[in-house]
């Protein structure tokens, strides 16, 4: 890869996810205002410099208007963006309908509310249909801006049709598709109606990642037992053509946050926070408000833990952080209040005149705030009862090079995988056992502490985002290699 200067090329990367990592907000007929979007892969890829990436995807609003589109692809131009347009009934049905009703439950093992379940069944053929076609209008998109030797990289369930579009189109493509939620057991994958035309739609891609060896085995195993195919230690082979399936756990840019505790902004937000909780022991929870990251179940496991321990009750604060996503599905909805309600009761229960034991908020956090925050913590808890890796678990260990911090976390994210061995694992569904990690990590001892710490960080600071994306790039360009030779014998 040379320029004819000398100088080395670096690769086209289209990057295609359901969400650009920019929102858009419009200002004026032809005007837009565009903000960085938070979020899991958008902070991953954040930190990927060694690509001339390109980001492919929907910018979450919907543009009827021709001139507004023009306008508008005009300006995420700048970003490096191109914009997929969706219209409302598209994104009802494919988004808010397969992929956060059908998808994102089934995924991380979570049924469907009762109520829901029977109208879900009745309007999931229609919601499927969406779905292909959204994937379509994306692999559109990817086929107008693709040129030779780019690598095409699909991401997440959104875009699980993907790949057979983007090989129907061009066979010689370059395409790898990565899940960043876990990939279920095959019991659980076999009861989605449309399982088989999933499964094979994936296995277009020449590439296919996850960020466990499990979620990779559930994958083959659900190839095998579904297709019938055959699973070999490389992948799945369909009558003499090879996808390859492996693991590549994906990291955080760890440097950006080390280098931001340096930041005089920062360390003025630690020492605020140092003095407004001084005489207290820090906890620290931050998820996004969903049903997978178990908040309820952790702020139970926190009162049940004040209930046991009364020396702790004045001692002990708990932050939780929720970003609000998918406001305007009741199911989102009902969970905000519950919080609400547990932690009005718990902080009704053990607050004094000055003191409460929960400060809940909800919403985001700009990042150097979330930095001081990680970093004046003593006990982080990460309770997901299903979480694909969890960024907010290595995010803390980056900022932790001072305090060296406890890290409880759930043995259901895939995260448990590569901290499992420096962090108290716990099963977020037995808050008794939760209250009692909490208790451990309260009276864990420095060299304990120090010597769990040094484990996580090593590996946060070692396996980065940047690192991640190569791997996977660098893997996909090699068995596209492999494969040619292997047609040519
Ligand atoms: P998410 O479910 O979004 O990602 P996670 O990996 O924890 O979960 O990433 C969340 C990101 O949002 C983190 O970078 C965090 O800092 C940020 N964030 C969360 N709450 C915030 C707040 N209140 N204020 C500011 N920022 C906040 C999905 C999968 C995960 C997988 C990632 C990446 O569900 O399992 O780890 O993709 O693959």
């Amino acid at each position: 890869w040379e320029r004819p200067d000398g100088k080395p090329i670096r690769q086209r990367l289209l990057v295609v996810a359901n969400r650009l990592p920019v929102s858009a907000v419009r200002r004026g007929e032809e005007s837009w205002s565009l903000e960085i979007s938070g979020g899991g892969l958008v902070s991953a890829l954040l930190g990927v410099k060694e690509f001339e990436a390109r980001w492919i995807g929907w910018a979450g609003v919907n543009v009827p208007d021709e001139a507004g589109q023009r306008a508008l692809t005009k300006a995420l131009a700048e970003k490096r963006c191109i914009p997929v347009f969706l219209d409302e009934e598209i994104v009802h049905q494919y988004y808010n309908g397969y992929c956060n009703n059908i998808l994102w439950p089934l995924f991380h093992y979570l049924g469907l509310p009762q109520e829901d379940r029977l109208a879900t069944t009745r309007s999931f053929q229609s919601q499927f249909g969406a779905y292909k076609k959204a994937n379509q209008m994306f692999a559109d998109v990817v086929n107008e801006h693709y040129e030779e030797g780019d690598v095409v990289w699909c991401h997440d369930y959104h875009l699980m049709f993907l790949p057979k579009c983007l090989k129907d189109y061009n066979n010689q493509m370059k395409v790898g598709w990565f899940l960043h939620t876990p990939f279920p057991s095959s019991e659980i994958h076999r009861t989605l109606p449309s399982r088989s035309e999933l499964l094979r739609a994936v296995l277009a891609a020449d590439l296919v990642g996850f960020h466990t060896y499990d979620y990779a085995r559930h994958f083959v195993s659900a190839c095998t037992r579904i297709l019938g195919l055959e699973g070999t230690p490389e992948g799945v082979e369909d009558q003499g053509r090879l996808t390859r399936v492996a693991a590549f756990p994906i990291g955080i840019d760890s440097e950006r946050f080390i280098r931001a505790l340096e930041v005089p902004q920062v360390q003025e937000h630690i020492k605020e926070l140092k003095d407004r909780f001084a005489g207290r022991k820090v906890m620290l929870g931050v998820d996004r408000l969903d049903m997978i990251k178990g908040i309820p179940q952790k702020i139970l496991a926190f009162e049940k833990f004040l209930e046991e321990n009364s020396y702790w009750r004045d001692k002990v604060v708990l932050l939780q952080i929720a970003v609000p996503t998918r406001t305007d599905v009741p199911e989102y909805q009902k969970l905000t209040s519950q919080v609400h309600e547990i932690v009005g009761r718990i902080n009704g229960r053990f607050g004094t005149l000055t003191a409460v034991p929960i400060h809940h908020l909800d919403r985001s956090l700009d990042f150097h705030a979330l930095c001081a925050l990680y970093a004046v913590t003593d006990v982080a808890l990460v309770t997901s009862l299903r979480d694909g890796m969890n960024l907010v678990s290595y995010e803390f260990v980056a900022c932790q090079e001072l305090k060296k911090g406890v890290l409880i976390l759930s043995e259901f994210a895939g995260a448990a995988q590569s901290l499992g061995a420096g962090a108290i694992l716990v099963n977020p569904w037995n808050i008794t056992e939760v209250a009692a990690s909490i208790e451990q990590a309260l009276n864990m001892s420095a060299e304990e502490r120090e010597k769990r710490h040094r484990h996580n960080f090593l590996h946060v600071t070692t396996h980065t985002a940047q690192e991640w994306a190569e791997t996977f790039v660098s893997e996909l360009n090699d068995t596209v290699i492999e494969a040619q030779q292997r047609i040519r014998k």
